[in-house]
């Protein structure tokens, strides 16, 4: 009796995990079409700056850097149209030339900050003016977007990314090579409910038997 419910549990569990896996469906920017070969992927559930940086590097990747106008064309294409998202980007008086509004710039990933694409007509970007007293990192926006509002037309804002103030946002992981398959959370629930079934069988079984 004991290895059929073993048995049972586990098929459960791997039915459960196969059934419930969905890929990841990065699109990679190939060398082909002037790209760097890395992949991207657009969450477009609204999250915070730091939920979204969470979530970019707990799959593996980080929150996407534009290091030129071909990578900002093709991150304003996956962006679609009038929307916005999360750059990984952020202002501080740490970094060398700090000076507000756009001193001091830095990708969270170490990658160089020196391509920019900020909103240069109407409302200027960057202009650390939104949440007054409401301090980001050193400024009052010290985080980056992209927005492709047709006021914006793919190019960035400084915007603030402290939690108090709520913004939340779509946010494009980037990987250098094409991540692992991931699993999502409700196969992953499904996993621990199929193992906890294993363990609580293992239990009842070793009950019987004493
Ligand atoms: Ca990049
Ligand atoms: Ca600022
Ligand atoms: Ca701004």
């Amino acid at each position: 009796m004991k290895s059929k419910y073993v048995l049972l549990a586990l098929t459960g569990s791997l039915i459960a995990l196969c059934a419930g896996q969905v890929e990841a469906s990065p699109i990679q920017w190939t060398s082909g079409s002037g790209g760097n070969n890395h992949y991207y992927e657009l969450f477009s559930t609204p999250a915070g700056f730091a939920a979204a940086q969470t979530s970019a590097t707990g799959l593996g990747g980080y929150l996407v850097t534009i290091t030129s106008s071909g990578e900002n064309a093709f991150v304003a294409a996956l962006v679609g149209p009038s929307s916005a998202a999360w750059l990984g980007g952020f202002q501080s008086a740490a970094n060398p030339g700090y000076s507000e509004p756009g001193g001091g710039w830095a990708w969270a990933n170490g990658d160089t900050f020196s391509y920019t694409n900020w909103k240069n007509t109407g409302f200027a970007e960057p202009n650390d003016v939104a949440n007054s007293g409401g301090i980001d990192i050193s400024g009052n926006e010290d985080h980056l977007g992209i927005s492709t509002d047709p006021s914006f037309g793919g190019r960035w804002y400084d915007i603030n990314g402290n939690a108090a103030y709520g913004q939340k946002n779509s946010y494009i992981v980037e990987w250098d090579s094409d991540p692992a398959p991931l699993p999502e959370p409700t196969s992953l629930l499904l996993l621990g409910i199929g193992l906890a079934g294993i363990a609580f069988r293992r239990r009842s079984t070793v009950k019987r038997e004493a």
